[in-house]
């Protein structure tokens, strides 16, 4: 089965709680493997704006990468998330980071995520779960990007190890 790796940020209302909503919710189509520590992180792009709390998994899924994209979506709009604007506040946001060794072009799923490489706030929970997963349009290892990233951005350990263990999210 494919692998696919999600992002998910939150920076309204109770970020945590969304995160791990959100995780159940992804855990209905995906067999998710693992889970990073949970990071706050200062808002990039817009920087009016609060501090997210960000994290990755990893997941396994028969669903082709627009599927996904669709599941993604539909739990963006259950909780509440509006078409605001562009890098604004959101409660929740699921961005599909890597599938397998995919390259895909298209403006409407691009595959790697195009801004993954330059944000901190994705590598760094990434590295975290798989430091040699391969960006296949860099034919870089995550370890390498996130070593190469020269960034400001602030990115805090916010919860190790948080207990959103497999068991906990998915019953
Ligand atoms: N998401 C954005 C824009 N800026 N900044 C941080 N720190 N974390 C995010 O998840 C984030 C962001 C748009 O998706
Ligand atoms: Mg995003
Ligand atoms: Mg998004």
């Amino acid at each position: 089965m494919p692998t696919v790796y999600l992002a998910l940020g939150s920076n309204l209302g109770d970020r945590e709680k969304n995160l791990r909503h959100a995780l159940t919710q992804i855990s209905k189509f995906a067999h998710i493997t693992r889970v990073s520590s949970i990071y706050e992180t200062e808002p990039w792009g817009v920087k009016d704006q609060p501090w997210f709390l960000n994290l990755v998994c990893e997941a396994t899924t028969k669903l082709s990468p627009v599927d996904v994209l669709r599941r993604a979506k539909r739990i963006e709009a259950s909780m509440g998330r509006s078409d605001g604007i562009r890098f604004g506040p959101r409660p929740i946001d699921v961005d599909i980071l890597l599938y397998d060794r995919v390259i895909r072009l298209d403006p409407a799923l691009t595959i790697p995520h195009p801004r993954m490489h330059e944000r901190k706030f994705v590598l760094v929970p990434l590295a975290e779960i798989a430091p040699t997963a391969v960006h296949p349009r860099k034919r870089a290892t995550i370890r390498r990007l996130l070593a190469h990233l020269d960034s400001d951005e602030d990115v805090r350990l916010y919860r190790k190890n948080p207990d959103l263990t497999l068991h906990s999210i998915q019953k």
